[in-house]
């Protein structure tokens, strides 16, 4: 209960950040996104991690507060690295299904990219399977942000009970492959048949295919060598400060 009481007030006390994870072209390591990542810094509790508070942001309703604050924030780094010289193709910002239960999020996202200047194909949306297969009109919500012109992935795919009907008409651009099966894949053979299928999948419905938490370069290998183009994950690098965004990835002149 106390932790709820200071996550309210997180916020305007400036007590969240954003951490940013690289997403790379594998056979080229080319930067071709990020992934917006919320972080929680208490005076008092330090470092609180994601999963402690945002099932506590979604269960008490702030998680509509802290979900726009981390889009505006991210869109408006991504104007910030812009004028400093680092152009990051796009940004990756995830949404919770507690933001499609108020109806339309399509709004909000519009106005904050009037707002911040960011052209609305360098914004992706992440939702998971869970987020289409429990929200009323989810296809509804999707198709308005779709009609904005953000980018949608789906997130943590295989994990939750996805219709493959479903996906077929939603308006995505990209799939996630989950860092599960990701984990044990020169290892464990149903992992192996399981990223092989996705990586088919996207390929057969034009979907650009995304696999988090590669950790070594024995998995981008393996990615590589079954067609999936776009990593993520500690190999490539942790999730940091907008800062060191610029130190690794802007272009000596
Ligand atoms: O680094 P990691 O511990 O950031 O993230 C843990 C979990 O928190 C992940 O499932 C991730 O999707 C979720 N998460 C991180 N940032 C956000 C955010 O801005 N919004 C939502 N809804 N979830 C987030
Ligand atoms: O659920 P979502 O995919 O949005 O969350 C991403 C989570 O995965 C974050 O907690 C992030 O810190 C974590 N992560 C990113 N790359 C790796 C990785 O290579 N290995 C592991 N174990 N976790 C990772
Ligand atoms: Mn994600
Ligand atoms: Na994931």
């Amino acid at each position: 209960l106390r932790l709820e009481t200071f996550l309210r007030r997180s916020i305007e006390k400036n007590e969240m950040f954003l951490n940013y994870q690289p997403q790379v072209e594998i056979d080229t390591g080319r930067l071709v996104g990020v992934e917006a990542l919320v972080r929680w810094n208490h005076p008092e509790l330090g470092l609180v991690p994601p999963a402690r508070f945002i099932p506590l942001a979604e269960d008490s309703g702030f998680i509509n507060q802290l979900g726009k604050w981390v889009l505006d924030e991210a869109c408006r780094q991504m104007m910030r690295w812009q004028a400093q010289g680092l152009h990051v193709p796009k940004m990756a910002v995830n949404l919770s299904v507690k933001q499609f239960e108020r109806g339309s999020i399509a709004g909000m996202v519009a106005d904050i990219l009037t707002e911040t200047g960011l052209e609305p194909q360098r914004l992706q949306l992440e939702v998971t399977e869970s987020v289409i297969m429990n929200t009323g009109d989810a296809l509804g919500f999707i198709n308005d942000l779709h009609a904005i012109g953000v980018g949608l992935a789906i997130d943590d795919f295989g994990t939750g009970y996805s219709s493959l009907a479903y996906l077929k008409q939603l308006p995505v651009q990209t799939l996630k492959i989950d860092r599960s099966f990701i984990k044990d894949i020169s290892t464990d053979v149903n992992d192996e048949a399981i990223a092989i299928a996705i990586i088919q999948l996207g390929k057969s419905m034009q979907l650009s295919v995304i696999a988090e938490g590669v950790e070594t370069e024995e998995q981008a290998a393996f990615l590589l060598r079954h067609g999936c183009k776009l990593a993520q994950g500690y190999f490539y690098s942790r999730p940091v400060l907008a800062q060191d965004m610029l130190e690794r990835w802007t272009d000596p002149l």
